[in-house]
């Protein structure tokens, strides 16, 4: 990854790579026009139109394909330079030549992500709109679909920018304050400070009471399937997926390994994870087997633990983790009297319960007031947020016991540094190189 400027020009196949209908190469950097002109049988279409011809590579007269030929300029493209985009038929033989000629005319091969991170870099998008590049091409559903366009509009941004902007007032006064420090200047009263930093903290705080929600509907959610030995939970794993993917048997001990698979609930991604049995385990495999489905229900974000009616005091190893549990009463089909109290009766056989159950787990876990709502949903967004809003906070507890102006201003460059973070107005390479790994070359 490469994570500065070079100022080079860059190629890169943008459609996924195999055979189709189009494929479409991306060429961005000082030299698009000049190299892309050397290609192409006529001259260049001007900026914002296009052109059909023939691209002839340049040491042989080859024809390689023909091809809609795209001009952006400089300021107006994805990246924020000078970008060619190439049409080709969608072969992987034309493309390779194509990327062939380009990088003999002086083009380099693009790093995964690369494009973006110019367009970063350039100043066309921020980092939190970078990121929403990515989710938008890794989204799984509608839901997390609409959250990242909504991000990538500049949903998140726009507000971190009122709060910057908030917070570079407080700065300001403070750092003019104490340059007339002397004459005993105040530029604006106590109240009116605290008051912009109330408002500063009430809409990070907006931002961030969303973020469980946001992040769920972004990375899916884990649940975990537990239990003891042969209540049905491999039963109940399948009957929820809808397809028969984990090995079902009246034997206990029967799932050792962790079987993993993903289902919708409204528009949602549920992670379900079936498990192993607890108990004491009458050989090592077996006891792998639930040391594994321990560990998963630690990480998991929902725990269902199933019981089941034939074998209700089942002593089902008690997990201490502050996960939000479901209980689970199965097999009700067998005994459709018997008492459950608050546990959610189904039968993973006959499909009886499961559409409550799972109503359950999407209640337990998505705030349907803050689905719709603008927030941030990464962790790195989450803990940088923390870090502003405690700094503001002690800001304007600062101001309350009139604290000097130099203490202030250091509270307000802390905020204004991690809400920086967020948007990525401080180029941390690390951070950035973490980012742009994750994306497919070409985007
Ligand atoms: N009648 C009835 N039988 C069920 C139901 N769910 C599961 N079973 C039966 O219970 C037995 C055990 O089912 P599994 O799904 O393998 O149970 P498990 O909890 O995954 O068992 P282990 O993997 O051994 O821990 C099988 O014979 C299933 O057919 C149900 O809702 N009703
Ligand atoms: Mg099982």
């Amino acid at each position: 990854m490469i994570l500065y400027y070079e100022g080079d020009t860059i190629a890169a196949e943008s459609t996924p790579a195999g055979r189709g209908g189009i494929s479409l190469v991306r060429l961005s950097g000082p030299a698009a026009c000049k190299i892309a002109s050397t290609l192409l049988d006529r001259s260049l279409p001007i900026a914002g139109r296009h052109s059909f011809g023939k691209l002839i590579a340049p040491d042989s007269s080859r024809t390689i394909d023909e091809a809609v030929v795209s001009v952006f300029e400089a300021g107006k493209s994805y990246t924020g330079e000078e970008v060619v985009e190439f049409a080709v038929h969608g072969s992987p033989l034309v493309v390779a030549d194509l990327l062939e000629c380009l990088y003999k005319l002086g083009a380099r091969a693009a790093e995964a992500g690369e494009f973006t991170l110019r367009a970063y870099l350039n100043g066309r998008i921020d980092l939190i709109q970078a990121e929403a590049v990515a989710d938008l091409i890794a989204a799984g559903s509608r839901q997390s679909a609409d959250l990242a366009l909504r991000q990538l509009a500049g949903g998140l941004s726009r507000p971190l920018v009122e709060i910057e902007n908030l917070v570079e007032q407080l700065l300001i006064w403070s750092e003019l304050e104490l340059d007339f420090v002397e004459e005993d200047v105040e530029l604006a009263n106590v109240e009116q400070k605290i008051e912009t930093a109330e408002l500063a903290a009430q809409k990070l705080k907006c931002l961030t009471d969303g973020y469980q929600t946001a992040r769920r509907v972004r990375e899916g959610v884990t649940v975990a399937i537990t239990g003891a030995p042969n209540v049905g939970k491999s039963s109940l794993f399948n009957a929820l997926l809808g397809v028969p993917r984990a090995i079902v048997h009246p034997s206990p001990g029967t799932t050792r390994d962790v079987v993993q698979s993903k289902c919708y609930i409204k528009d949602i991604a549920f992670e379900l994870f079936d498990t192993a049995g607890l108990r004491r385990a009458v050989n090592e495999v077996e006891d792998e087997g639930v040391k594994r489905a321990v560990q998963t229900a630690q990480n998991a974000d929902i725990i269902l633990t199933v019981l089941a009616v034939d074998n209700y005091n089942a002593n089902a190893m008690l997990l201490d983790t502050n996960t939000p549990v479901i209980e689970v009463m199965n097999k009700i089909d067998l005994r459709p009297d018997i008492n459950i109290d608050n546990k959610i009766a189904v039968s993973a056989m006959t499909g009886f319960g499961l559409e409550e159950l799972k109503e359950n787990m999407y209640k337990t876990i998505i705030d349907e007031h803050r689905l719709n709502a603008v927030s941030l949903n990464r962790e790195r967004h989450f803990f940088a947020a923390q870090r502003a809003l405690s700094a503001l906070q002690e800001g304007c507890r600062a101001l309350q016991e009139a604290i000097s102006g130099d203490i202030l201003a250091e509270y307000w460059r802390e905020t204004l540094a991690a809400v920086g973070e967020i948007t990525g107005k401080n180029r941390c390479k690390n951070l950035l190189n973490e980012i742009f790994s994750k994306f497919c070359i070409g985007k």
